[in-house]
């Protein structure tokens, strides 16, 4: 088979209708692309993610736009050829050389089309009109009747990226275009299809399923046509008939290294190798591809609250320490691998073993998931549904059908593929959101979740783990309960405080964070030059959260007190997630077996804005990400404060006994000294925990607000954790002044810059893109005691002087802000009547 892509050459122009603000004629449309993002590279229209430009630009989704391309068909075509789109967003009809080829409607699958005969040897043109999404969405809402549905665009009448119409983290920017690669593809005889494969393992020994689809041109038969499989070292050939049109098979591949998660062990890949081939004629196609051998089980036990859930891989329960995908880029819905590769990368360095691919976005592309193979994480993905109610009518439940089948055997060979999820918060949503009005008897998705999905998974991969959805109750009318299944715990950022994490005992929680704003460089990169407030309008058109702005006041006052108008506010802000993030983790891993798994909202930014993220959109890690890597650590200690009484928790997150010393000290946070220290030797168990009652001598403080505790876990004579405890909120722990000695040296590409500090410091961060917007900087959010040292290292062009770095914002400790707020308070207080 030979391929010819036709990725370039692309022009859109509007059609139809065509408002004023579009352009008169075509202009260049990149492939993979969208009409936004080719609007926007001809200067057309403004940066979508910039300002409040996203609603300038809604016109561009209310128009019907037409791509065109004029290609000459390449010389020495087979028997057979295909036009190939591995993407269409979304409503679309399809025309070569004047003649209809399709009408499409589903961004989640790719299409191919027949045009053996109907390629012309010069030029051809081929035209790809695509109608306007929110026209779409609704007719059918007219059509079907309206469901419910989270924001303000129905985005569940379309079979397209749910987020793409906004969400509480996104900009609403509907889309349309071709937005993954278009090619022709010529072949004779035989075409060998989707090939998906699955695997187990089990002491030893890999097992490998295999199907294969088949496509026939309909000329000569040719002699010995097989299929013929590599895996290691084993061969295994099938003999293929004339027609066929399905190949099945299973191999045993008897002693073969398995492929464990990351905490578990390597992450080994074999080359796997699926070649359809005839004695003489054609040469063989060919499919290489990696593959791991694992099994993959859901394991629960039952006690008086209900089931519990855990990820088991070859047959170890594995600890799930993860984070929430979502779509990359809005505007480019296709991303180069690199960009997958940094930010799965900052999931791994975070000692993270599990992403999962939430359900409001796109089935993303194959380099995800290699990716994943190789680094070790699981992912759990997500069917395409969120938060919404899912019309089951036609033609919605026919390509609902057919995208979950091409996603199934396009991904279940990925030894990184944990399970199959049914949708995001729809089982909760339909028995807590209040839909029963408005769905008045309309369907709203419960087929797909209980009966064409898991079929679907059963047929094509047999061996893979689905569940209906997140959240889910095996048994709790509740699909919330915390006590039974999978748990979305999102009433403690929305309602509560973080401290409220410590109120619920979940047996596994998929979802739960605090917001945060990204690095300075992205709130300024979000905002017309000089415009830079992170209380002014433009700024909070950048906060898509119901309330968000009131609901991150309200955390980061608690904490930190009032900073209204002060320059700590961002820093503050930053900081509130990152305190919350790690109170919430440290409490969840000290539930011992009866948690099997925590995943934060959310990884990654699609647009620099307010967001659940750790990494924001322009690859800067918040420093929330580096508390979550410490609370993530395999192996970790925390302190928990129950009913009143002070314990230290140990997790042991290694497969081997872990002999240490736990020394937890009071100090004085004014002088540094130690006023208090107990020590305890411990053996732990591997993946095991251990809590240590700390003595009431050593947590007896007379003066909270000056004194703090430190656990330190050394394993033969070697830290492996610490942690601090404060006995009272930043907004009232007298903490000094921030001094410390700054120095720099140079590295290769930039500096290693080492700060010693002269008094506590808690929680040093150095924002390096308030000095150098195009350096970058690798860092730990570190606590030092007065004589201990950071080193940060940074990457940069720029000549750097101490001076340029020892102040605040560019080196930030919470100090700053117990600074600020201890300011506030006096001054409020000594301002007569003033009740702020
Ligand atoms: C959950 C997610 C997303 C959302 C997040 C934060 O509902 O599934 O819908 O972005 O909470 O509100």
């Amino acid at each position: 088979m030979i391929s010819h892509s036709l990725d370039n050459g692309w022009v859109v122009r509007a059609v139809g209708p065509v408002p004023p603000q579009a352009p008169s004629g075509a202009v260049a449309a990149p492939v993979p692309g969208s009409v936004h993002a080719a609007l926007r590279a001809a200067g057309v229209i403004p940066d979508p993610l910039v300002g409040r430009n996203e609603r300038e630009v809604r016109w561009v989704g209310e128009t019907d736009w037409e791509y065109t391309l004029d290609f000459e068909a390449p010389a020495g075509l087979a028997e057979r050829t295909d036009l190939v789109f591995d993407g269409l967003d979304t409503i679309a009809t399809v025309e070569l050389n004047g003649a209809v080829l399709g009408a499409v409607m589903n961004q989640h699958r790719s299409y191919r089309f027949d045009v053996t005969g109907h390629l012309r040897a010069d030029s051809n043109a081929l035209t790809v009109r695509f109608a306007s999404p929110l026209r779409h969405i609704r007719e059918e809402v007219a059509r079907l009747g309206a469901r419910p549905h989270l924001f303000d665009d129905p985005f569940n009448m379309i079979r397209k990226s749910a987020a793409n119409f906004g969400w509480d983290w996104g900009p609403s920017l509907p889309t349309a275009g071709i937005w993954r690669s278009v090619r022709l593809e010529t072949w004779s005889g035989a075409r060998l299809g989707g090939v998906t494969t699955q695997t187990r393992w089990s002491r030893g020994d890999g097992f490998l399923r295999l199907r294969a689809e088949i496509e026939w041109s309909g000329g000569s038969p040719a002699p010995g046509r097989r299929l013929e499989v590599r895996v290691g070292d084993t061969i295994h050939t099938v003999a293929v008939e004339t027609g066929q049109t399905l190949v099945t098979t299973a191999i045993d591949v008897p002693d073969i290294e398995p492929w464990w998660p990351r905490s578990h062990g390597s992450p080994v890949l074999h080359p796997l190798e699926v070649r359809l081939m005839s004695d003489g004629g054609a040469p063989p196609q060919s499919r290489a591809s990696r593959i791991g051998f694992r099994s993959i089980d859901i394991v629960s036990s039952t006690d008086v609250d209900g089931r519990g859930f855990g990820i088991a891989v070859n047959g170890e329960i594995v600890a799930i320490r993860g984070a929430n995908w979502i779509p990359l880029d809005i505007l480019q819905p296709s991303r180069p691998a690199t960009e997958y590769r940094r930010l799965l990368e900052d999931a791994a360095d975070a000692h993270m073993n599990l992403i999962r691919v939430w359900g409001g976005g796109t089935y993303e592309a194959d380099a995800f998931y290699e990716i994943c193979d190789e680094l070790g994480l699981l992912v759990w993905q997500d069917f395409l549904f969120a938060c919404a109610a899912y019309p089951e009518e036609e033609p919605l439940a026919s390509e609902v059908e057919a995208e979950a089948r091409e996603a199934v055997s396009r991904l279940a060979g990925h030894a990184c593929i944990a399970l199959w999820c049914g949708n995001n918060e729809n089982l909760w949503g339909n028995t807590d959101w209040n839909w029963q009005a408005e769905l008045d008897g309309r369907t709203w998705g419960e087929r797909y979740y209980f009966d064409v999905l898991p079929a679907i998974v059963q047929e094509l991969a047999p061996d893979a783990v689905y569940i209906p959805g997140s959240p889910f109750s095996w048994q709790d009318p509740d699909p919330n309960a915390q006590g039974d299944g999978i748990m979305h715990a999102w009433d403690v950022w929305n309602q509560l405080d973080y401290e409220h994490y410590a109120d619920i005992r979940p047996r596994f929680v998929s979802e739960f964070g605090f917001q945060g704003p990204p690095s300075w460089a992205a709130v300024a990169a979000a905002l017309d030059e000089g415009d830079v407030d992170l209380e002014g309008e433009a700024w909070l058109g950048h906060q898509k959260a119901e309330d968000g702005a009131e609901k991150l006041r309200r955390t980061t006052t608690a904490h930190f007190g009032d900073l209204a108008g002060d320059d700590v506010l961002h820093w503050a802000q930053q900081l509130n997630q990152a305190h919350a993030l790690q109170f919430g983790i440290d409490h969840f891993r000290s539930l011992g077996a009866r948690n099997h798994g925590m995943i934060v909202w959310q990884l990654n930014d699609c647009w620099p804005g307010m967001s659940w993220s750790l990494v924001d959109s322009t690859g800067r890690r918040k420093p929330a990400w580096a508390a979550v890597r410490r609370a993530y650590q395999d192996t970790s200690v925390a302190i928990a404060l129950r009913d009143g009484k002070y314990w230290a928790i140990v997790v042991n997150e290694k497969d081997h006994e872990l002999r240490g010393r736990l020394d937890l000290e009071r100090r004085d946070l004014e002088s540094g000294e130690a006023v208090g220290h107990f020590r305890a030797e411990l053996t732990i168990a591997p993946r095991g925990s251990a809590e240590v009652r700390m003595p009431a001598f050593l947590t007896a403080t007379d003066d909270g607000a000056a004194e703090a505790l430190l656990a330190r876990l050394t394993e033969s004579g070697r830290t492996v954790a610490t942690r601090w405890h404060y006995f009272a909120p930043v907004r009232e722990l007298r903490l000094p002044s921030p001094r410390y000695d700054l120095e720099l040296e140079r590295s290769a590409g930039g500096y290693v810059i080492r700060i010693t500090a002269r008094v506590h410091l808690r929680d040093l961060w150095l924002q390096f893109d308030r000095v150098d917007a195009d350096g970058s900087v690798e860092q730990e959010l570190a606590t030092l005691a007065p004589g201990e040292s950071a080193e940060i290292r940074v990457r940069t062009e720029l000549e750097l002087a101490a001076a340029d770095l020892a102040r605040f914002p560019v080196v930030c400790t919470a100090n700053d802000v117990a600074e600020r707020a201890s300011r506030a308070s006096t001054t409020a207080a000594s301002i007569p009547g003033n009740r702020r």
